[in-house]
């Protein structure tokens, strides 16, 4: 087995040799359970944990391994590893958990492209794709839609033309497993060597997607609920796997509410939005009643939909309250000195999702 076929590349070559150095090898994270993964190297595939001292200075879970991630392990024996270090992150799909404190909870690492999924059946929802594209966007990969079960509306052509104009970069894939719809397209649209991840609701497709592209059940499927058309979670942990064109594709568990943990930008999502506001009176125009607003007029003159700024508006709102709940986050770890490791607690608040800034050196 060569690692080439996982995604290795000369960047990562480069970046490993003073790991290599120390007699370390590079594996990929293919599933991660909690502090237990599986990994695949040149050796083949293997089950791993962490060394005392990485599990030490992961304090918080962003810093743990997860899906995706190029790890330095020693083989310890039979299928058994070590990881002793995470390689910096090219992307990372972090969300904020949904109960409790402000923390990241990573969906998968060094992905290419994030395929957004969406049901045309039950589950269409522009302010939806909304915070997927930010997700995907924020997290320093590019965002695809793909809107599965074609087969099961009537007015498929409609919705998906519906979304093409709400996002004009981006590319739009209406699919259905069960009449072959638009899979060819995603086929090409699947590179050899490049990392996919399939994020949406529960129910959406994502496993029924992989296995039809990889011609096996690799994944289990459960039928949508009669009632409401929801999914049943039925996957429950994410996992990477490699399909017959060489392409890697990572399933996930479906997302009930997905709550932004980076913010560093809407505008994937609203360009139109921003387009307009430059041409508002104010700098900081609210967009509300605000003398000259142009985004106002626009919606007087019935070229936006208000619909769009309403989700603007609401995840402007979210972006607030998470920031003022990261101030306070942040005046407590600085209370607890909790920078006893090298970590940086600030790339960790800024969105540890950053090249360069992400800080996995243990
Ligand atoms: N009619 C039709 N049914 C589909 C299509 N794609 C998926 N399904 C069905 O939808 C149900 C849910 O599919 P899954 O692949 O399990 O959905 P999932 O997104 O992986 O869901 P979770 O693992 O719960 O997040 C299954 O019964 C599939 O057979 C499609 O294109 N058309
Ligand atoms: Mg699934
Ligand atoms: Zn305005």
């Amino acid at each position: 087995m060569t690692i080439i076929e996982f995604g290795w590349n000369e960047n990562w070559n480069q970046q490993f040799e003073p790991l290599a150095g120390q007699g370390l090898i590079p594996a990929r994270v293919t599933a991660a359970f909690s502090w237990q993964y599986e990994i695949v190297s040149s050796l083949g595939k293997g089950n791993a944990q962490v060394t005392g001292k990485l599990r030490h200075n992961a304090l918080y879970s962003a810093l743990r391994p997860a899906v995706g991630d190029w790890v330095a392990v020693k083989f310890v024996g039979e299928d058994s590893y070590l990881i002793h270090a995470v390689l910096p992150r090219t992307s990372c799909l972090q969300r904020q958990k949904v109960d409790g404190d402000v923390e990241a909870q990573v969906v998968a690492c060094n992905v290419d492209v994030c395929l957004i999924m969406q049901s045309l059946q039950g589950d269409f929802s522009i302010p939806r794709l909304d915070r997927y594209i930010a997700f995907a966007i924020n997290a320093s990969t590019a965002p695809v839609i793909i809107l599965t079960k074609s087969d099961l509306v009537p007015d498929a052509e409609e919705l998906t033309e519906q979304v093409r104009a709400t996002y004009p970069d981006i590319a739009v894939y209406p699919v259905s497993a069960l009449t072959g719809l638009g899979l060819d397209q995603i086929r090409e649209l699947l590179v050899a060597y490049q990392t996919y991840v399939a994020v949406g609701s529960s129910g959406v497709g994502k496993s029924t997607l992989l296995n039809v592209l990889s011609g096996a059940k690799l994944m289990n499927t459960a039928e949508v609920r009669e009632e409401d058309q929801r999914g049943r979670h039925t996957t429950t942990n994410r996992r990477m796997f490699r399909l017959p064109n060489g392409s890697l594709y990572i399933d996930t568990p479906g997302i009930r509410e997905l709550a932004l943990f980076d913010y560093d930008g809407l505008g994937g999502s609203f360009w139109d939005i921003e387009e307009l506001a430059v041409n508002c009176k104010f700098r900081d125009c609210l967009h509300i009643n605000e003398p000259g607003c142009a985004v106002q007029r626009a919606i007087l003159a019935g070229d936006l939909d208000p619909e769009r700024l309403e989700s603007y508006d609401k995840m402007k709102r979210e972006e607030k309250t998470y920031r003022s709940k990261h101030i306070l986050l942040n005046k407590k770890v600085a209370k607890a000195k909790i920078k006893r490791s090298k970590v940086h607690y600030k790339d960790y608040v800024r969105g540890g999702a950053k090249r360069d800034s992400w800080p996995c050196k243990y």
